[in-house]
């Protein structure tokens, strides 16, 4: 770890979904990416969705991600603190990914502060939308009693399920995702009232499978993290500047 490297922010691999091409070929992407990052970077942030389905039982995990978690545990062996946040194709970790790959797990909306700048880093689901079925939805997945009852499906029921549903999903389906207005974006609506009593400088966000940025105000810029299903994209922080860069 340098004290002078920068922070790296990436999201929505979906690790395990199949896009026309194996899963794997995505997963290497992934993994040399974080190799060629992990020379420099001080930090790394995962913002969720980083597989496309992940439910942990207290003695399994899900087969397959072997390249990317390896990776992830000698970045963090090395030093460098690695945080995942849950998605909402991911929020059923327990403690293996924390335990054994040393990453730092967020369920929840992280405010922090980088050379003197406020980051405000979520990945996104749920979060400033009016949909009332959608909430429902989300609250029926955290729900602990029902992931208890989920959990003791066997696994080859529970985690085929969560495939079926997976490729059920938008993404799932190929739907590409447009930038809806900045009156119409869920996040850029819940960006807004955090700035009613915070002020931040970014805003970092998954979710959206947007790889774009814009400026909320003049001090503010809100990052979509994009996705590595068609290309993959990144934000680095070097202590002075955000860059936002799109990989072919
Ligand atoms: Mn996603």
């Amino acid at each position: 770890m340098t004290e002078t490297g920068k922070i790296y922010f990436a999201s929505d691999f979906h690790l395990g979904l199949p896009t026309g091409s194996p899963p794997v070929e995505r997963e290497k992407k992934v993994v040399s990416w974080l190799n060629s990052v992990a020379h420099d970077a001080k930090e790394i942030f995962l913002l969720g969705d980083i597989f496309d389905f992940w439910w942990e039982y207290a003695l399994v995990v899900p087969r397959g991600f072997t390249r990317f978690l390896g990776t992830v545990s000698e970045i963090t062996d090395s030093g460098i603190p690695v945080h995942f946040f849950t998605g909402n194709h991911d929020m059923w970790v327990g403690d293996y990914l924390s335990g054994e790959c040393g990453m730092t797990i967020h369920t929840t909306p992280f405010t922090t502060l980088f050379d003197g700048k406020k980051f405000h880093l979520a990945h996104g689901e749920g979060l400033g939308t009016k949909n009332r079925g959608y909430k429902i939805l989300l609250s029926i997945f955290r729900n602990r009693p029902l992931q208890a009852m989920y959990s003791a499906l066997h696994p080859s029921i529970g985690i085929g399920i969560g495939h079926r549903w997976s490729l059920n999903s938008r993404l799932g389906k190929g739907i590409t995702e447009e930038f809806l207005g900045e009156d119409n974006e869920d996040l850029i609506r819940y960006a807004r009232s955090v700035l009613e009593n915070d002020n931040i400088d970014y805003f970092i966000f998954g979710h959206r499978h947007l790889a774009m940025t814009c400026k909320l105000q003049p001090e503010t810029e809100i990052v979509f993290l994009g996705d590595w299903i068609k290309n993959g994209s990144y934000a680095s922080w070097d202590g002075n500047t955000l860059t936002f860069k799109i990989l072919i």
